[in-house]
Parts: C-alpha cells; structure tokens; sequence
C-alpha cells in the first residue's frame, strides 16, 4: 500500500498495544470514517469488519450523535460531578438504567472498560465492608479473560502477556476459573456450545479451597471477545450464578464488548437470562465517540453501600474527573435513542444468522482449525505456523486492510464483530476477502 504522507514524525506517539517499531516501519493509516467504512490516508474505503475496537455499533460519524457532541460542546464544556451536576449526567444514567436487566439500574459512569473494571472491583469489596463483611477480599477471574490494563483488571484477567511485566504488584488474593475453551470438543460449533457446563463446578472447589466468607466477587466477561471469541457453554453462566449467590459471592459481568446489542439484545445478561450484581460497560454505551465507561449495580449494592453511613457523609470514596462528562453524556444519550429508533439490538439479531453462515461457510478455507460465532460475534481459529504463534493471523490481518477490510486478530485468531447497520452484501465482503486473503497466506 502506497502511503499518502499526512504526517513527518511517527517518533512521539507511543502506540498502545502495538509493535510500535514494526508499524512505524509500515504504518496503517485512518483519516476518516462514515458508516460502514474508514478512509485511509491513501484515500481507499476500508469496510470495517470489528466495529473499530468492537465499539462503534451503529456505525461511524453518525449525524445524531455528532450533532448532540457539537451542541454539548459549545454548551456546556465540563462540569464536575462531584457535589456537583449537570443534568445530562441523570439523563444518560437513567437511559442505561431502563434498558438494563432487572435491577440493575444505578449506574456509576467512569472513562473506559479498564476503569469500569477497578471501580466495580472496588464497589464490590465495598459493599461486603457495609454489610460488616470486610473479610470478603478475594476476588476470583477465570483464565483468558481480559478485563483491561489497570492493575485490578491484570489482576483477575487471564492473559499471562498483560501482567507479565507487572507480576510482582498485581492485586493479593485472586484466583482463576478454568476457561471454557474447548475445541476437542467444541469445534465447529453454530452459537453456544453444548459441552462444558461442567467448568462452573470449579468454582465451588475454588470456593471450598478458599473458604466461600473471603471471596467478593467472580468476574467473567459472558463472551470473551479479546481472547479469541470464546462462547459460553449451554447453561455455564446458570452455574455461576447458582454458587454465587448460594456463598454470597458477587457475580460481575464485563459487558464492555457485549452491552449493547453485540449479540442481538442490549446486554448478554438479558440474552442469556443469568442476572448479575455489577455489570461492567463502555465502548458501545456512545458508540465510542467519547470515551465512556459505565459500572450498573444492582440496587441492593447500591442501597447496603450508600445507606451504611451518616446522610452527609460520602459514602463511595471513588470517582473520575471525567466522571459523566458532559459530551460523553451527551453523546450516549443520542447514541441510545439512535440503538432505539433504528432497533439496532433487533437488527443484529436479524442479522445473525447470516453473519453465522458467512463465518462458517469458512471452515473449508486454507489453516482454518476453528470457527465460532454468536449474535453479531465471529472468531476463526487458525493453524499456528511452527515457532511463528501469531504471525499468520498478523499476515492476514495486513493482507485483509489492503484488500479493503478491517479484522482484528489476537493471536492466530481473526475476530470479527462489525457494526450492527451492516447489509448482507457487506458481510458477503468481508468474509470473501478472508477466503481470499487466506488462499494467498502462507
Ligand atoms: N473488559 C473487556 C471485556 C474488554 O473487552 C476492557 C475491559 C477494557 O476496556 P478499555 O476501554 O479500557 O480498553 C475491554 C477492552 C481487541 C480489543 O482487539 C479489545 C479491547 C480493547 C482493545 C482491543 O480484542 N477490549
Ligand atoms: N493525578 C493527579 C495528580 C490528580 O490530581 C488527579 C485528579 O484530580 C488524578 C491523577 C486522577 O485523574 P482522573 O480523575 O482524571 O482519573
């Protein structure tokens, strides 16, 4: 690809999660987006197969939410939110609220997935100390997942690469679930798999190890996305729930990539009818067109915590100066009536089947060992090349953005998950380019 330069010095820009030497040496370059596509710097239309970072659900550059932005900014820049408000701030909450399951209608704004991660850790150990159960400590993740980069998010993540380098100051007290990944028995499979309901019983011999009056929360995210799209077995999120509420243990859910209409409902909570106490958000909630983060709690976490102590104390010593900022507030609000007035979440689900067929019309494709998928979810596995993990995925992805497709890939696993407007012609697209770009892949 022929880079059109638009900028001298890469140098400065320190990139998150990239080969920085690597890309600098090649870079991939976006200026632009609308709907179902980016623009490069070399003028090209990119289709975008994740949705940017699995976040823009109804697409780019959407004129309401961008009008609701503009107004905000020129209206109210910012305003504190602590002993403080803005009205925009109850308004988004109280939009969350109603579209939440059952319950779970307060809702604590933050930045992004990582910081709503730390802040429902800490709400969780914080509603055990107002119940007079401040030895409840330990807080239990499960192998592969991710639930961002702070140091309580590394801490009950599964991904031995994000905390390697900090392993000596990760949280005290975590343990891990086995994840649910099981392609000896679970290859191929069309939406959840029927083998593994099983793996939730390790919770309970976690339990009794520990003693069930320490541990305060599971954290699992329903789908695990960053990890390769790992769909949850029939009835698995059932168990978990089961032992978490006969140990009073909390259940939290990291819907950062499954709020909003990911996998055809507005949380995978309401798909798979299992309730959890906290449920951790961000990405969607506005499309991403300004960072946002969201922890729903459950009213009865709420209520223990913010009614243990005196009227006039502050009851939750946490909170982010951006907390409900007001364009990001604004920007959810038009970004939720828009999910509504299109019925985006009714629309994935339409889509569904479609984005199932494409996907699995690939498992004949070149090095494909796996294909998996739910709602508006897909992952194709592919053979790793000897001593080279990750690199023929790393090849494809490249080869995919200069045939006009945006994938993401984690390891040897290609993830896609567009945004929710997608057309059948365009899900045709970018699952032929794959097909393409897999038969020239070495
Ligand atoms: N929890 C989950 C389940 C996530 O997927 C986070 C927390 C952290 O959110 P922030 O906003 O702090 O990044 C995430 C983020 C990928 C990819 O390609 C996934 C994420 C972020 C960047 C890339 O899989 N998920
Ligand atoms: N560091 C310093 C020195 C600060 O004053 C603050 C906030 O006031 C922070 C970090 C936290 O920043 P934020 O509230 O944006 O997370």
């Amino acid at each position: 690809m022929t880079s059109r330069p638009v900028i001298d010095d890469l140098s400065s820009f320190w990139m998150p999660f990239t080969a920085n030497r690597q890309f600098k040496a090649a870079p991939r370059l976006i200026e632009g987006a609308k709907g179902m596509y980016y623009r490069a710097t070399d003028g090209r239309d990119i289709l975008d197969g994740c949705a940017g970072l699995w976040c823009v659900n109804a697409g780019h550059c959407r004129d309401e939410i961008v009008a609701a932005i503009q107004q905000q900014a020129a209206t109210l820049d910012f305003a504190p939110t602590f002993q403080m408000g803005h009205p925009l701030a109850f308004e988004a909450a109280s939009k969350v609220a109603a579209i939440m399951p059952d319950g779970l209608d307060r809702i604590f704004f933050t930045n992004s997935g990582s910081e709503s991660v730390d802040t429902a850790l800490k709400i969780a150990l914080a509603y055990h100390r107002a119940r007079g159960e401040g030895q409840r400590t330990r807080l239990i993740g499960r192998e592969r997942g991710y639930h961002g980069v702070g140091f309580g998010g590394i801490s009950v993540g599964g991904i031995a690469p994000n905390s390697k380098a900090f392993s000596g100051a990760l949280l005290p007290s975590v343990d891990h679930l086995p994840h649910t990944h099981a392609p000896e028995h679970n290859a191929f499979t069309k939406g959840q798999p029927a083998w593994g309901a099983h793996l939730a019983d390790e919770l309970e011999r976690i339990v009794a190890l520990h003693d069930p009056s320490t541990i305060a929360a599971v954290i699992v995210e329903p789908l695990a996305g960053s990890t390769g799209v790992l769909v949850p077995p029939e009835g698995y999120l059932q168990k978990l729930r089961e032992i978490c509420t006969k140990h009073g243990i909390l259940l939290i859910f990291d819907e950062v990539i499954t709020g909003f209409g990911r996998l055809g409902k507005a949380t995978a909570a309401e798909y798979f009818g299992v309730t959890p106490d906290l449920m951790t958000l961000a990405k969607a909630i506005n499309n991403a067109a300004i960072p946002m983060g969201a922890v729903a709690a459950h009213r009865n976490v709420y209520d223990t915590i913010v009614n243990a102590g005196a009227v006039n104390g502050i009851e939750l010593f946490h909170g982010y100066t951006y907390s409900a900022h007001p364009m990001a507030a604004a920007a959810a609000i038009a970004t939720l009536d828009l999910y509504a007035g299109e019925q985006l979440f009714e629309r994935a689900a339409s889509k569904a089947p479609k984005f199932e067929a494409a996907a699995h019309a690939l498992r004949d494709a070149p090095h494909v060992k796996d294909v998996r998928n739910l709602g508006m979810v897909a992952g194709i596995e592919l053979e790793s090349r000897d001593g080279a993990p990750g690199a023929r995925a790393y090849e494809a992805f490249v080869k995919c953005f200069e045939a006009g497709v945006l994938v993401r890939y984690t390891s040897d696993i290609l993830a896609f998950s567009p945004p929710l407007i997608i057309e059948d012609d365009q899900i045709e697209q970018i699952f032929s380019t794959v097909r393409k770009v897999l038969e020239t892949v070495k």
